[in-house]
């Protein structure tokens, strides 16, 4: 099923900014067998276009602060489905996920914590505004993947500097490295030498499960 109508009804709901009728949307789509991963993902659309109309002055901060929570309530109402489809028999790794230092948008980087653990992965999330020394000494501790989250320009930069000290102290080979957050891109995670770009959550899932 492609469940189009499912995806345009969720994604307007979120361009609507309003709690309520975000939870009904989700519901809905739940109710008519909608995967709760497709569900994110045309949830996760609508956030973008909440971003793009606030950039344009369309909506305004408490708009964008709603969607986000009906983005968060959402992951509450999806949980135990997401749980239930769980892989995690047995753990593929152990990765540290965060939001780097001095950032504190968190829906895109919860999103892809959740989903790896749900592909079986045992995940250290240490939420946002993480300072960078907290990477390092879960590495240190055993973690195998570290995934680093960072939204505006201005913090992405910190991820190049958490992968130059691991290589300072001699870590960087014992870690795959993911990097991910809307600025960005896969040239940027090749040039300061990330293992993984993840544009998605599920592609992160898929990149992260091909390295295990
Ligand atoms: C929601 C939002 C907020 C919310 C955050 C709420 C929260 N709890 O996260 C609030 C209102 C708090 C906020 C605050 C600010 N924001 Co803001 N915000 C946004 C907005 C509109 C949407 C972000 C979002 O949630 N997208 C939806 C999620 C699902 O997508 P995503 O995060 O990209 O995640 C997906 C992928 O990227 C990937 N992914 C994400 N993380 C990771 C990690 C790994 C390892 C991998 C592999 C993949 C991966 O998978 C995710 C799921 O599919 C963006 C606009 C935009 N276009 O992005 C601006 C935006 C990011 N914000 C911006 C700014 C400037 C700010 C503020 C500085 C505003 C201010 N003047 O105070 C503050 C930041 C303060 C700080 N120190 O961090 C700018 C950044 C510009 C820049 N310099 O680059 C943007 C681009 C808007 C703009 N153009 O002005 N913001």
């Amino acid at each position: 099923m492609s469940y189009e109508a499912e995806r345009k009804e969720l994604s307007d709901a979120m361009v609507g900014c309003k709690v309520p009728a975000i939870q009904a949307a989700v519901n809905k789509a739940h109710d008519n067998g909608m995967p709760a991963t497709e569900i994110i993902n045309a949830m996760s659309a609508g956030m973008t276009e909440v971003g793009t109309l606030f950039e344009r002055g369309r909506l305004f901060l408490p708009h964008v602060l709603s969607a986000a929570a009906g983005m968060k309530s959402a992951m509450d109402i999806l949980g135990p489905e997401l749980a239930a489809n769980s892989e995690a028999a047995s753990s593929r790794g152990t990765v540290v996920m965060g939001t780097v230092e001095g950032d504190v948008h968190d829906i895109g980087k919860s999103i892809c914590s959740t989903m790896l653990q749900c592909a079986g992965f045992d995940v250290h999330d240490l939420g946002r505004d993480v300072p960078s020394q907290n990477f390092i000494d879960e590495v240190k501790g055993g973690c195998n993947y570290c995934g680093m989250s960072a939204l505006m320009t201005t913090t992405m930069v910190v991820m190049k500097d958490i992968i130059e000290t691991m290589k300072a102290e001699g870590i960087r080979d014992k870690v795959v490295v993911m990097v991910g957050g809307a600025p960005v891109t896969q040239a940027y995670c090749d040039k300061i030498g990330a293992d993984i770009y993840g544009e998605s959550a599920s592609e992160t899932t898929e990149k992260a499960k091909a390295r295990a």
